[in-house]
């Protein structure tokens, strides 16, 4: 009974809201410009921060881009799989992978968080799950530009996983093609795209309400060209995203099997904790992939983006290029991150 009281006690103290916090939103990349401004439109009324980071990624998910919703690039053998991830101020949180023909995956992370006992459901699981709750499955079709970037890493890369595609069986009857097809192996997903950019532009949100209260979000099609099955950090809380009210928050982008093994959302959040500014503890926590890559640490991308309870924002990257957009009362702007590389 006592100890009922002194938990209830100490939950009430962790969320006293802030007297007079100043509502700010960052998120990663040039298309986070956008989304800071659905975000914004949140936070500016005095909505809460959960809201605004789901508001705000939808943008993207919405938007042409070729790393985040449906219209993005495919798996290899030619599917759109997306992740998506949420977190608010009392640690809960919803996630969703592998999730196909759904527009909003963020808005099926946020229900899992909100209507069922579980953080995570993937695949054809997470589908019907979203079916049930009204979402609308859209077709089955690659966008435009997808299909053309497919189309010519299907040439380069000589990966032909639709021959014969008569002989092998259903995959409505969940038969991958790599099993279908033993030498269907292929080659694997590249760091980088044809055109020299990193293979990656997910979006990471994170955002401070009026009420100092953190929340974040993230979404993603993942690797273009990945292996079928293939799920990377942004789904993965404490790897792509973080949220603890009391010290921080934090998202990732980039080589999400790099951003796993050192669960770098939650890693940044800890040395916050330890008293780090946020670009200091994205810096540590990037440093420590340096560490575990050595060599190959120059043929990866990853960054991380913070923010602390007091509204102070970093980010750090392992490349130069990486940019985060910012927006608060006074300023609207992208500002390019500090990186381990140079050149
Ligand atoms: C992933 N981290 O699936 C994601 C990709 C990404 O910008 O960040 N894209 O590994």
């Amino acid at each position: 009974m006592l100890l009922n009281k002194k938990n209830f006690a100490s939950t009430i103290e962790l969320h006293e809201p802030l007297l007079k916090a100043e509502p700010i939103v960052i998120s990663t990349w040039d298309a986070g410009l956008e989304a800071n401004k659905a975000a914004w439109k949140v936070l500016s009324g005095g909505g809460r921060a959960l809201d605004a980071v789901e508001e705000g990624v939808k943008v993207t998910e919405a938007s042409r881009s070729c790393c985040v919703g449906l219209g993005a690039n495919p798996d290899r053998d030619g599917f759109v799989t997306l992740d998506a991830s949420i977190m608010d101020e009392f640690f809960n949180c919803g996630s969703v992978a592998f999730l196909e023909r759904i527009k909003h995956p963020i808005s099926v992370a946020r229900r899992v968080m909100e209507k069922t006992p579980h953080v995570m459901l993937v695949g054809s699981g997470a589908q019907q799950f979203a079916i049930a709750e009204g979402f609308l499955l859209e077709e089955q079709k690659l966008s435009p530009d997808a299909q053309e970037e497919y189309n010519k890493w299907l040439r380069k890369s000589e990966y032909k996983p639709v021959i014969n595609i008569e002989n092998l069986p259903d995959r409505s009857k969940g038969v991958a093609l790599e099993q279908a097809d033993s030498k269907a192996h292929g080659p694997f997903a590249p760091p980088q795209l044809e055109n020299g950019e990193w293979n990656h532009d997910t979006i990471g949100m994170v955002a401070m309400d009026v009420n100092g209260n953190l929340s974040g979000s993230c979404t993603t099609s993942g690797m273009a060209f990945k292996m079928r099955g293939r799920v990377g950090d942004s789904p993965i809380i404490g790897a792509g995203l973080f949220v603890d009210n009391e010290v921080g928050a934090c998202t990732a982008t980039g080589q999400g099997e790099d951003v796993i093994r050192i669960s770098g959302a939650h890693t940044v959040v800890e040395l916050m904790r330890q008293g780090l500014s946020p670009e200091q503890a994205c810096k540590k926590a990037i440093e420590r992939i340096i560490r575990i890559k050595k060599d190959k640490a120059k043929e990866i991308q990853v960054a991380f983006l913070a923010i602390s309870k007091k509204g102070a924002v970093g980010s750090y990257a392992v490349q130069r290029g990486f940019t985060y957009a910012i927006r608060n009362k006074t300023s609207e702007k992208l500002i390019p991150a500090k990186s381990w590389f140079v050149d």
